[in-house]
């Protein structure tokens, strides 16, 4: 059977089990994709395009393969546009499929943007299909490669999507991912480091998400009786009610960070600088790095042993080793949980205060805290912009569930909240899906607000409105900052309420600490029905949050 390329890709991608493509036209391959009934989620722009795609894949762990279209080519505007996004998706590590049009073979050389090279540059993968025939090959190696190994972007160029070719030479079967299992020999030895250490800390990153490890965190935690802190990203990976819990971040995570003598990094490349933290005393610490991908190993600081694995199977081979060792008594549990919430409460008290705050502006806790009375924590998610509301609400947000909250931003490219709320309703219909944005990252998201109205996605943005961007203000980056770079209208000369009524979302504006949880409950009354919230809330600037620990 003869078959056209552009057909072949959304056969294949059926077959992959992908359930819609998010796109802003106009991709050449989106025509095949109408034909063939693979539903299309159309966003008003080619960055947010990419990034629903890329909050698809992360709120699923890569179980579901976030795919995306966009405009390539000689006339590369699209793909241009979203270099942001596939950039972002690069440095976060989501495993998301980008088709866009290629040069034409016979084309290059015209254009002044090397698309190659740029592409390559924030892509696990770049394949270039040259030839009709190749397609099969070219998916089944992408999906592999999204599939297995260390997550990230694989984006294909497709230079004559109307070449044909005979399907019955090499017809597609879909692909599984493939995984590692660590060298037991290496479980061994860290499991005499963690047994001899005095104060061990587990550092849990996204890979425990990605490898679905959250269970076995937990056994391996318990057992060897080790509190437990997770990056921005592994926020959920495991349950922050858990009395070996310690946090994001705050006091009591430098705390722990500063005093521990071992620290096991499971699933996480422990990079500095990026919205995490460094490592204190590096040098005199004992750091296991346990992740899938051997680049990380002896990045930035020594590593003084590595475990190279799947994060399930190293932390399973670590629970069956350390239970051998201690005849299934682990390690004596001494008073680590009574001191983990003595530390926990005191780095805390300055946040639960806020969060009970009266004030008038709001005191941005005071939405949080409420938020956290307001949505069921093991059915909802909520997700954060860049800025203080990233700040603050890594600091706060009690999760209960892997991606209960979704933490992001080895780069936090503002506007993501709204695309990631959009792909965890799309993943999870039946939860309640809220943004917290402030006045930076409304900006970017404006013109994309039509999408949720149009797709009937009964999403919540929850708007900090504080009329500046509060983190660039007084004392930020030192005195005098204030005000050249941080001042915008604020709620006093505009009410944003009126002007995102007029497109369609359920809007209230909130000033009465009092109406907050009434105001919220109204706006997932009307998601119940398919019509997207906005929430303003008056709030202060209030740039009051958890340090990163500097290395
Ligand atoms: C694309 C992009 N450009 C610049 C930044 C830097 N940046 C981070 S937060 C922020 C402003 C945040 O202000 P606002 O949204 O009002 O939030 P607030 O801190 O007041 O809660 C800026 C400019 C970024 N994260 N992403
Ligand atoms: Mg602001």
């Amino acid at each position: 059977m003869t078959v056209d390329v552009a057909t072949s890709i959304a056969r294949i991608l059926k077959q992959e089990g992908v359930e819609w493509v998010s796109t802003f036209p106009v991709c050449r391959v989106n025509n095949a994709l109408g034909r063939e009934n693979v539903p299309m989620v159309m966003m008003r722009d080619d960055r947010y395009a990419i990034a629903v795609a890329d909050g698809f894949s992360r709120i699923t762990a890569g179980q579901r393969i976030g795919v995306c279209t966009v405009q390539g080519g000689v006339n590369a505007a699209g793909i241009q546009y979203s270099y942001a996004g596939l950039a972002q998706a690069f440095e976060d590590g989501s495993p998301i499929l980008c088709i866009t049009d290629g040069v034409a073979i016979g084309a290059s050389e015209n254009s002044q943007f090397d698309v190659t090279s740029s592409l390559k540059s924030v892509s696990k993968w770049y394949g270039y299909i040259d030839k009709p025939e190749r397609t099969p090959e070219f998916m089944r190696r992408a999906f592999t490669m999204l599939r297995s190994g260390s997550p990230g972007p694989v984006i294909l160029a497709v230079p004559d999507p109307t070449g044909t070719y005979d399907e019955t030479l090499d017809p597609y079967k879909p692909v599984k991912g493939w995984k590692s299992a660590p060298d037991p020999a290496d479980v061994t030895t860290a499991v005499e480091m963690i047994l001899n250490a005095n104060n061990p800390l587990i550092y849990a990153g996204e890979g425990v998400i990605y490898a679905g490890a959250s269970a076995e965190l937990k056994e391996f935690a318990e057992l060897v009786n080790t509190p437990v802190i997770t990056t921005l990203k592994a926020k959920g990976a495991f349950p922050e009610n858990h009395p070996l819990f310690v946090g994001v971040r705050g006091d009591h995570t430098a705390h722990y960070l500063e005093n521990s003598d071992l620290i096991l990094a499971v699933g996480s490349s422990l990079s500095p600088g990026r919205f995490s933290h460094g490592i204190p005393g590096a040098a005199s610490k004992t750091i296991i790095l346990c992740n899938v991908n051997e680049l990380h190993i002896n990045k930035i600081y020594p590593s003084a042993h590595a475990i190279i694995g799947d994060a399930r199977f190293t932390l399973q081979a670590l629970i069956g080793e350390a239970t051998a060792k201690t005849s299934g008594a682990g390690r004596p549990a001494g008073n680590v949980a009574a001191e983990v919430k003595s530390v926990r409460d005191s780095g805390m008290a300055q946040y639960r205060e806020a969060m009970a705050s009266d004030d008038k502006p709001m005191n941005p806790y005071r939405v949080y805290g409420d938020m956290m009375k307001a949505l069921d924590p093991l059915n909802s998610f909520v997700t954060h912009e860049s800025g203080n509301t990233r700040d603050q609400l890594s600091t706060v947000y009690e999760t209960l569930i892997p991606r209960g909250f979704l933490g992001w931003g080895n780069v936090s490219t503002l506007g993501f909240s709204l695309a990631a709320t959009i792909a965890a309703k799309l993943a999870n219909p039946e939860k309640l899906c809220v943004a917290v944005t402030g006045e930076a990252g409304l900006g970017y998201m404006l013109g994309n607000l039509e999408v949720p109205v149009r797709l009937k996605l009964g999403i919540t943005i929850v708007h900090i409105s504080n009329g500046g961007f509060s983190g660039y203000g007084p004392g930020f980056w030192g005195d005098g900052h204030d005000p050249f770079t941080h001042v915008v209208q604020g709620y006093d000369d505009v009410d944003m309420s009126k002007v995102i009524g007029q497109l369609g979302l359920y809007t209230e504006r909130v000033s009465e600490p009092s109406e907050i949880i009434p105001a919220l409950e109204r706006a997932f009354k009307a998601n119940e029905s398919g019509q997207p919230s906005y929430i303003e809330f008056i709030c202060s600037q209030f740039p009051v949050y958890g340090q990163w620990v500097a290395g």
